[in-house]
């Protein structure tokens, strides 16, 4: 009996060393904790004056993103629906900001949200919605997480205040609310007293930018934002860019990190159904390796993708468009093009 036992256990010990061996190498390559992926809708489209963002949650939904997740990754994915949206009609007491209280009332529904999911230890994929919804997304990330960094990924900066945006479209100011630099210059108001949350400007980093206001670069030279424009893309090539924007926000990945992606990042050929297309974007094989290499970082927690317009352009253009997005989904959350090697496959943040 004690033989068999002695053999039992040294047979167990080798097959441990094997196995734990092996699983500690092939964990470098993949990950050796299974994660949950929480999907959530937040129509909102008071951040711009078009119809339609609000409509994108839907169009993910119409071409079936959470089976392409679960067929191509194999992974839990939980689709919690759309946040409740708010559309308050009454005058603002805030000059040079649209639809005010609807964006901001949507946005603190959108925090408690996200702060919810993130409570139940999952990693999150939000569906825009303009990119004011954002404000939300972040401010929710920060009260599950201390130490958030942000990867802003867009043609334009959104950084403006309402004292220095030409539009007064709040789709163009939720980084300038998120950042701790910017948001005095805020006027104090009572809609805003829920945001307690800020994140410093060195933990933001900007990619793709060609599209930027002047007082938005203003704000960005002075703070000391990291910013890589398109023409860094040109200069040093997409994973020099990645790396570096990385490196910058994240130096010892010890930060949650969150990636704020514009559809208008990309060229406009690649997602033509979109509010405010700029010209000689990010190629999606550009797009897809940032994500990627943000897979490989292995610090994501979550993910929005916004601008996503239906009601702009051909049914083709529709379709190019959330397709092109799906891709930017896939490639964050479940990495490689060259394929997926593991069945745990979901990076979970280790911090
Ligand atoms: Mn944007």
């Amino acid at each position: 009996m004690a033989l068999c036992s002695k053999h039992f256990m040294l047979k167990n010990m080798w097959s441990n060393m094997l196995f734990h061996g092996f699983r500690r190498w092939y964990s470098q390559y993949t990950t050796s904790k299974n994660c949950k992926l929480g999907i959530l809708g937040i129509p909102c489209e008071s951040g711009q004056d078009k119809l339609g963002p609000g409509q994108g949650p839907a169009a993910f939904r119409k071409a079936g993103l959470v089976n392409k997740l679960k067929t191509f990754g194999n992974i839990d994915v939980k689709d919690y629906g759309d946040v409740n949206i708010s559309s308050v009609q009454h005058v603002s007491n805030i000059t040079n900001c649209k639809q005010f209280e609807s964006c901001i009332q949507t946005a603190k529904a959108t925090s408690k949200t996200i702060l919810d999911i993130l409570s139940e230890g999952k990693v999150c994929c939000t569906l825009g919605g303009d990119h004011f919804i954002a404000l939300g997304t972040v401010h929710g990330h920060m009260l599950a997480f201390n130490n958030v960094a942000l990867l802003w990924i867009d043609a334009h900066a959104d950084i403006n205040i309402n004292t220095t945006s030409n539009s007064g479209n709040m789709h163009g100011m939720p980084v300038s609310l998120l950042t701790t630099e910017t948001r005095k210059y805020w006027p104090k108001l009572p809609a805003l007293e829920w945001l307690q949350k800020s994140i410093p400007a060195k933990n933001l980093a900007y990619i793709g930018l060609r599209s930027v206001d002047i007082y938005e670069r203003l704000i960005i030279d002075k703070l000391g934002i990291t910013a890589f424009g398109i023409s860094d893309v040109e200069k040093y090539g997409i994973d020099t860019v990645v790396t570096m924007a990385l490196n910058q926000i994240n130096p010892r990945g010890e930060r949650s990190l969150h990636v704020s992606f514009d559809i208008d990042s990309l060229e406009p050929m690649e997602a033509p159904s979109t509010g405010t297309p700029v010209r000689g974007g990010l190629s999606l094989r550009e797009g897809i390796h940032i994500m990627e290499t943000v897979n490989e970082h292995g610090c994501l927690r979550v993910l929005d993708v916004v601008e996503v317009n239906p009601l702009i352009g051909k049914k083709e253009d529709v379709e190019r468009t959330v397709e092109a997005a799906i891709e930017i989904i896939k490639a964050a959350f479940i990495g490689k093009r060259e394929g997926v090697r593991d069945e745990t496959i979901l990076k979970i943040p280790t911090v």
